[in-house]
């Protein structure tokens, strides 16, 4: 079969047969999207022939296996990522070129998962890349959720949401695995019977929902491993013509069709900000249920039915609380379906399940009202309640007291809620966060009672990003540049990216750097004049802040800042900067009013520049709108400065640093999450860090004792930025639009947005300075690249494999 072949002559061979086959066409006469489906398959043919050989080799493999558990994978698009990882760029470009196509044109047709909000999917997506790079056994698990996150319009200087139906022309990645459907159960009551003497539960008159598995290919870079992402559908067990009018099953068959119609519909838009919503938690339920199924099922294939090696042959890990609910299902299928004892349960339990911990923002905690959760989830919620007397006698028994209030703190139930991190900590062998800093405020602040009393369950695992995606696929202009000045040694062993160093005192190299650099920001240039007919000039600096928008990340503080240089520039005719293209991406969650208004400040200041020819040459503010995988690609190698701003001790470690570090982005940022250390990497010549640290902040927000009032009083620029929000010069249709920001900063700032304010913009100065000495911005900007490769995801994978998973 000339398509199981990789030559060029087969790759065009194989193309021009799909378009013949599937399509009716000519290449002539193809569509883009033709085309595009048309190279996809013929990649997915070669990955399904690698796919079956390892699935092969996997059935006589008795090593431990890893399910990751996440309610979210932004994968972002396939095609170029897979033929990078199968190897064959060259041959595919050589072979689409003769056909007188160019690769660089079919990529876009490709519909992008946004089957996630913003990092904790990312890295889920970043993770799958790098286990099957280090051929590590893992299966992802997550709900293939016709509609993705919301495309996002700006209309009217403010967002608009367009629902994301990535599924319309289909998904040539994925294929159904009909043979692994099964039953999900919702609601009912739990009745009991004894069997030897042993109580027995069963749910009876439950609702059912089909959990039916779409399985894409997880394929590794340059070796035989093909992983899976296993996605899980939810269908209605029967269809209404079957059901007889004249009983209650009609009723009955209608509800479960209902049930099964919204449960894998949409993924919900939240990021960082927990809402108790029912569908939510039928969701978590669903996947983790048939997850579990699943994982058992397989386990017993290849072991029978001694579930004693559970934990020596299967690792489930729950990426953050949200598939927490595997703990009592686990138990629940030990117990109910496996006929084990409680103890005998638990302690397997205990050993396979491993907890994530992806941040530390209050109100993004996620518990239950026990309400809901006992009449959704009637057997699962005893088991929550056994689990929770169990806990609080044990901890009565250490503190020898049962009102000690450290056990109202770490209760699974308490408060007629369900605390889902409270379960995951105490329930699993591993609690992680996601960055140094991250880790360390988990132990003495967030999880500070459990880590008393097991501190070895904890550790800190900082995150990382797929270079093979981020650099390489991302960046072929540097990438090359890279490897003809150090060679290719950096693909494998990314680390190996230091030895770029010495090349920063290279006269040549740099120039060459710059080069890269600035192809990508024309590239950029093109891009977004082309979707939104905006013209940015290549030649200024390039300022990006691009993320999730919430107050904690303080676009605000960019906003402000942004405000304060147009008065300088307006005020002083003399006044001089190195121009500048501020960049902005980022999502609001629909419901969050305070992040929708961020938005439509930072449009109506790129208006109100707009509106002055001095101001407009020298600042530039644009809204890249939809941020996504795919323009993240595109905005991540033309950066120049990379804004981290988060209040000191709220980032849990951020990934978007990473990225715009690897592809030579200079870092202006407060010392939290991963980018305290980046500073480690880069040294503070390298790095601009300004604001308060993590210590500080808490400590101020403990004594209640500030007053953004104050520094509003005392600052002159502060104060004028601040009143042109509310005087009619930055919204002169409407002054009175953005005043809830201006309140919130004066008589509130929660985030400590004015306080930052004043280091803020003294590290801006020195940016300011140090871009226009070319030689010296050169420099940093190669060490930035050269001392990322600790951020590469296959460093986070080898760690979390030796301190957690013990795989292989
Ligand atoms: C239930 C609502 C909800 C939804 C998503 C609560 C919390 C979340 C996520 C855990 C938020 C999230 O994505 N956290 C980010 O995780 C990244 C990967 O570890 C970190 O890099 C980011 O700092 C963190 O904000």
């Amino acid at each position: 079969m000339p398509t199981t072949q990789f030559d060029k002559e087969s790759i065009k061979q194989a193309i021009i047969g799909k378009l013949q086959r599937y399509n009716g066409k000519t290449l002539e006469d193809a569509t883009q999207q033709q085309i595009y489906y048309a190279v996809a398959s013929t990649v997915r043919d070669q990955i399904m022939q690698k796919w079956v050989a390892y699935k092969e080799q996997e059935k006589h493999d008795d090593g431990k296996k890893l399910y990751y558990l996440s309610v979210e994978f932004l994968t972002g698009r396939s095609l170029y990522c897979n033929i990078l990882n199968m190897c064959s760029v060259g041959n595919y470009k050589q072979a689409l070129k003769e056909l007188g196509i160019d690769l660089k044109d079919v990529l876009p047709e490709e519909p992008e998962p946004g089957l996630g909000n913003g990092g904790l999917g990312r890295l889920a997506a970043c993770f799958m890349d790098s286990l099957a790079s280090l051929s590590l056994p893992a299966t992802g698990c997550t709900i293939r959720y016709e509609y993705g996150l919301f495309r996002q319009k700006l209309i009217d200087g403010q967002q608009v949401e367009v629902p994301d139906n990535w599924l319309d022309n289909g998904n040539v990645w994925e294929v159904p695995a009909p043979e692994d459907t099964c039953e999900v159960h919702f609601g009912g009551h739990v009745e009991t019977y004894e069997d030897a003497g042993r109580i027995m539960y069963y749910l009876k008159d439950y609702q059912t929902v089909e959990a039916v598995p779409y399985d894409v290919p997880v394929v590794g870079y340059d070796c035989s491993t093909v992983n899976t992402l296993r996605m899980w559908r939810a269908r209605s067990p029967k269809s209404l013509d079957f059901a007889s009018f004249s009983s209650g099953d009609y009723i009955k068959a209608m509800k479960e069709q209902e049930l099964a119609a919204v449960i894998s519909k949409v993924l919900y838009p939240e990021d960082n900000h927990y809402e108790g919503k029912e569908l939510r938690l039928k969701q978590h339920y669903f996947f983790t249920s048939a997850t579990l199924q699943y994982a058992l099922k397989d386990f017993k294939r290849r072991f029978g039915g001694n579930l004693k090696l559970l934990p020596e042959k299967v690792t489930i890990h729950i990426n953050d609380t949200h598939p927490g609910l595997a703990i009592p299902e686990l138990m629940r299928i030990l117990i109910d379906e496996e006929g084990m004892g409680w103890e005998e349960a638990e302690a397997i339990v205990r050993k396979t399940v491993a907890y994530t911990n992806h941040t530390i923002m209050p109100e993004a905690l996620e518990r239950w009202p026990e309400r809901m959760m006992q009449k959704l989830l009637p057997r699962i919620y005893m088991i929550l309640q056994e689990i929770n007397r169990r806990l609080c006698a044990r901890l009565a028994d250490i503190y020898h007291n049962g009102t000690d209030p450290r056990i109202a703190r770490m209760a699974v139930t308490a408060y007629d809620m369900v605390h889902m991190a409270n379960l995951c900590v105490d329930m699993s062998y591993s609690v992680n966060g996601v960055s140094q800093l991250h880790g360390k405020i988990l132990q003495e602040v967030t999880f500070r009672d459990f880590y008393e009393l097991q501190p070895r369950k904890f550790s800190a695992i900082t995150n990382g990003i797929t270079h093979r995606r981020w650099l390489m696929a991302a960046n072929g202009g540097l990438t090359s540049l890279i490897t003809e000045t150090i060679g290719d040694s950096w693909v494998k062993q990314p680390e190996q990216l230091s030895l770029l160093l010495p090349a920063r005192d290279d006269a040549a190299f740099r120039e060459r750097f710059e080069a890269v650099k600035h192809s990508n920001k024309v590239r950029f240039a093109n891009f977004i004049k082309a979707r939104q007919g905006i013209d940015v000039d290549p030649d200024t600096m390039f300022d990006v802040q691009a993320k999730r928008l919430h107050e904690y990340k303080r676009q605000l503080l960019n906003a402000v800042h942004i405000m304060v240089l147009y008065n300088r520039i307006m005020d002083d005719p003399n006044f001089e900067m190195q121009p500048r293209t501020f960049i902005f991406g980022a999502k609001a969650s629909p419901a969050y009013y305070m992040a929708k208004q961020i938005i439509r400040m930072i449009l109506s200041i790129s208006k109100m520049i707009d509106r002055s020819p001095r101001a407009k040459k020298m600042l530039n503010v644009v809204f890249l709108e939809n941020y996504d995988v795919s323009s993240a690609e595109v905005l991540m190698p033309a950066a120049d400065l990379s804004e981290q701003l988060s209040t000191a001790g709220r980032e849990a470690s951020g990934t978007g640093n990473m990225k715009f570090m690897m592809n030579g982005a200079v870092t202006i940022g407060t010392m939290d999450g991963a980018n305290v250390e980046i500073y480690d990497q880069v040294g503070q010549e390298n790095i601009y860090i300004f604001g308060m640290r993590s210590n500080t902040v808490r400590d101020l927000e403990q004594s209640g004792g500030y007053a953004p009032i104050h520094i509003y009083e005392t600052n002159t620029e502060l104060r004028r930025a601040l009143t042109a929000i509310i005087d009619g010069s930055l919204t002169p249709q409407n002054p009175a639009m953005l005043q809830d920001i201006y309140h919130n900063l004066l008589f509130s700032d929660p985030y400590f947005v004015l306080k930052d304010f004043g280091s803020y913009s003294m590290a801006q100065r020195r940016v300011n300075d140090d871009y226009q000495n070319r030689e010296k911005w050169l420099r940093m900007a190669i060490t930035n690249t050269a001392m990322s490769g600790i951020f590469s995801s296959d460093r986070t994978i080898r760690e979390y494999n030796e301190k957690i998973w013990h795989l292989r």
